[in-house]
């Protein structure tokens, strides 16, 4: 292996380790890592491959030498020293730290009980079988138990509507069927930032050569839509359903609908029918009545519904980012009913909505927060019936946007525990979840926190204890690729831990001989990984030779033909019944029905929300807040590689009109604020959004000054810690004004 690079490094002094990162990415690329002396050389992407895909590695991949050696990376334990979030500490011993997490431990579960230890997980251990959560909630269920969140902050609001109308999340196509479709909507999704699996824009820019019509949806005109739309609508935030409810409009009042299809294969179509028509409450949802709400011309959303409805087949592209919304769910179950009645759903080159995109292979585990059943503290929860997101919502757990009022409030606020102490990893909270003020209040009124990391992050500068952890170069694990596959990847180790970082594995080891927990780790992290690929029903069928996954780092699994979500279903009702109670495609659904909760219609409907353009707010804080992800970040991961920041410059995108109107300049410093907070940030000034809106991409670490104005524009300083009915966090509902610095 190696050979002799440009410096003259001989060929066998270099190894090359084929493996992959473990963020919590829309991709996942396959890299090569060349090794010297313990430190990463080079990245090298993907090789062609046995089924002739190459999935190229993008730039966040490309920047892994930056970040695994970069010089603010942790490296010993530390201990805090000045207040909370002031971001003193002094290097400590592994002996010490652990010594005080297990002993605030036992004392909490002494004084106060298990449940008032916080278990705060994140979206990064959904990437790697062996990032913290997994082994830290395997601990805490031995030592007692815990309180813990539910609800995934990214894809609750996509995850209910896919359930609800499906009763399943695997509702994507693998992504080369695009180019079976004629017409492409990318309503709210831009790939070519957020990747949706590592060779979508592939495919994308294949199926727009193909001929395929691309038509893009979205406040912003985005990478995507620059490089393959046919024309960009733009909309205001959080009123999409507006829009797709006033399409149905036109179908049904023009008869454009496929009503074989619904017939057949649908349940609750006349009741949708009815609220569209006006026959439920009076108010006909036609195409002027939804131009008021969204910003979108009566004439265009009748002109994209004839072309939806009459091109076949069509995929309409719904995704994530509007579904993170006060009633975000609303958008996606209402595009899977638009997809059902154009026929779509099932179909080569069409598409059956609902936000996920993931396809049923690829997926070596589809935990989206820990799986019920092993916390002590949740047995003598509510035994209910119903999809895991339900089950989890009684299990006593917290949502996940909620985590700071919980510790702010307790039981007095109506909150399943008295938090006394919080361990946390993977995660980045008081960054990524609403109103990172609130947060603050909250971190610094807690008793004890404890964090493993990677970094001195937002969240880590109030931690009593940091725990460096080692990055997934310096360990071997498992990870799943973004729900497109089809492939499976292998983290390979290819360095010794850096520093005194350790694994979250280890950490949960050395602590488990603290608390008396015997025989804890009794496989090591390589037994682990081959037991879960040889054993698991998923994986075992597709990887006959683990060793040569290992080796190669993936294995690829090769297709007879594209696949597409309820195939099946469409052509064999009566073998295959959707996995909904009535086997059907549920647009009136009588599990919803049963919450009896005004906000969650059993059918999917358009209502106004606190802080969009109806609420009287709208006069002091006239403009929408967009939170959309950053290219050269994931999430608030990466935030520190120099070469990524030279990539986008962390700015403001806000209109000419509504920059005049406020005397903002190109690069001038502006404050964008609300009740909730202040940040101060240069202005792009760009018609590359709709007047009326502005975005700040998620992630920027948050970091107040001492006037309280956050100088690092973290976006969630602005928004709400708030979700709606069917669980969505709402971080793209926030009213805003901005004012030249
Ligand atoms: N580079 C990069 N890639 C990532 C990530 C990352 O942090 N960085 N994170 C990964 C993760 S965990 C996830 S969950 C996914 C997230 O993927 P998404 O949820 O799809 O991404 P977002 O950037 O939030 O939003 C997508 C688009 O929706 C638009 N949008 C927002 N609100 C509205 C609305 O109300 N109406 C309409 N029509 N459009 C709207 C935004 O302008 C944006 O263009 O991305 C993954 N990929
Ligand atoms: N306003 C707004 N907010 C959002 C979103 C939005 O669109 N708008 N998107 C939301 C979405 S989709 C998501 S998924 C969440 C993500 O929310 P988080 O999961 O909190 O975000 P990350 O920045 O990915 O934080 C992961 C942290 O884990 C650390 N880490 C990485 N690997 C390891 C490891 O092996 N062990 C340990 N212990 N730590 C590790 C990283 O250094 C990083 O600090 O953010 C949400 N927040
Ligand atoms: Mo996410």
């Amino acid at each position: 292996m190696g050979y002799t690079d440009m410096k003259g490094h001989k060929a066998d002094e270099i190894k090359i380790v084929r493996t992959t990162s473990t963020f919590d990415c829309g991709g996942r690329c396959p890299i090569k890592l060349h090794v010297r002396d313990n430190k990463i050389l080079r990245v090298e992407g993907d090789d062609i491959g046995d089924t002739g895909q190459q999935l190229r590695t993008c730039l966040r991949c490309r920047a892994y030498r930056q970040y695994v050696h970069h010089p603010e990376r942790l490296m010993h334990p530390l201990k805090r020293v000045g207040e909370k979030g002031e971001g003193k500490f002094e290097k400590t011993s592994w002996d010490e730290a652990l010594d005080t997490l297990a002993g605030k431990l036992k004392r909490v579960k002494e004084k106060h009980g298990n449940a008032g230890i916080l278990l705060a997980t994140g979206g990064a251990y959904l990437a790697g079988l062996h990032n913290g959560g997994f082994a830290a909630a395997r601990l805490l269920a031995q030592f007692g138990g815990y309180t813990t969140h539910y609800g995934n902050i990214s894809s609750v609001g996509a995850v209910w509507a896919s359930l609800t109308q499906y009763g399943s999340v695997m509702v994507g196509n693998s992504r080369e069927d695009m180019l079976n479709s004629k017409l492409i909507i990318l309503w709210g999704w831009d790939p070519a930032r957020m990747i949706s699996g590592t060779n979508t824009m592939y495919h994308l820019i294949k199926a727009k050569e193909n001929g395929a019509r691309v038509i893009a949806i979205d406040p912003r005109y985005h990478d995507t839509a620059a490089t393959v739309a046919d024309e960009w609508i733009p909309i205001y935030p959080s009123t999409d359903t507006a829009m797709m409810v006033a399409m149905a409009h036109v179908m049904i009042k023009e008869d454009l609908h496929d009503q074989a299809f619904l017939d057949k294969f649908t349940l609750g179509f006349d009741k949708f029918k009815a609220y569209v028509m006006g026959e439920e409450d009076g108010v006909q949802k036609t195409p002027a009545w939804a131009a008021e709400i969204t910003g979108v011309a009566a004439e265009t959303i009748e002109r994209v519904a004839r072309l939806y409805a009459e091109t076949k087949p069509a995929a309409l592209m719904d995704c994530q980012g509007p579904a993170r919304s006060a009633m975000g769910e609303q958008y996606n179950r209402c595009a899977s009913t638009l997809c059902a009645m154009t026929g779509n759903v099932g179909r080569p080159g069409g598409s059956a909505g609902g936000g996920l995109m993931g396809i049923p292979i690829g997926h070596m585990f589809r935990m989206s927060a820990i799986p019920p059943g092993k916390n002590p503290v949740e047995l003598d929860g509510p035994k209910v019936k119903g999809t895991l997101d339900i089950r989890l919502r009684v299990a006593k757990r917290i949502h996940i946007n909620k985590l700071f009022d919980a510790i702010l409030k307790g039981k007095a606020g109506g909150y399943p525990a008295d938090i006394k102490m919080m361990w946390s990893m993977c995660n980045n909270y008081i960054n990524q979840t609403g109103n990172s003020n609130k947060a603050h209040r909250a971190l610094k009124q807690l008793d004890f926190l404890a964090v493993n990391e990677l970094f001195l992050t937002a969240t880590a500068r109030y931690a009593d204890i940091v725990l460096p952890v080692t990055t997934a170069a310096e360990r071997s694990d498992l990870t799943r690729p973004w729900p497109s596959g089809p492939y499976f990847t292998m983290v390979n180790r290819a360095l010794e831990p850096l520093g005194e970082c350790k694994s979250d594995l280890d950490i949960a080891g050395e602590l488990a001989n603290r608390l008396g927990i015997e025989n804890f780790n009794p496989f090591t992290e390589d037994d682990i990984l081959r037991m879960f690929v040889e054993q698991n029903p998923e994986t075992a069928p597709l990887i006959p030779d683990f060793d040569k996954f290992r080796r190669e780092g993936i294995h690829r699994v090769a297709l007879e033909k594209p696949i597409v979500a309820f195939q099946k279903q469409i052509e064999d009702l009566e073998n295959h019944p959707f996995e909904t109670p009535s086997g059907k495609i549920e647009i009136f659904s009588q599990r919803v029905a049963d919450l009896n909760n005004p906000l969650c219609p059993p059918i999917p409907k358009y209502m106004q929300v606190p802080e969009d353009r109806s609420d009287p707010l709208v006069e002091k804080y006239p403009l929408q807040l967009l939170t959309p992800h950053a290219k050269n970040r994931v999430h608030s991961e990466l935030y520190k590689v120099d070469w990524l920041r030279e990539v986008e410059e962390h700015r403001a995108w806000i209109n000419p009109v509504d920059a005049a109107a406020r005397g903002i300049a190109d690069d001038d410093k502006i404050y964008v604020y609300n009740d909730r907070g202040r940040v101060m940030i240069p202005a792009w000034v760009t018609e590359r959004i709709k007047p009326g809106v502005i975005s700040i991409f998620e992630g920027a670490w948050y970091t107040p000054d001492e006037k309280g104005i956050d100088q690092g524009a973290c976006a969630n300083t602005l928004t709400r810690d708030a979700y709606s009915g069917g669980g969505a966090a709402v971080m793209n509902t926030s009213l805003v004004q901005v004012e030249k610095v």
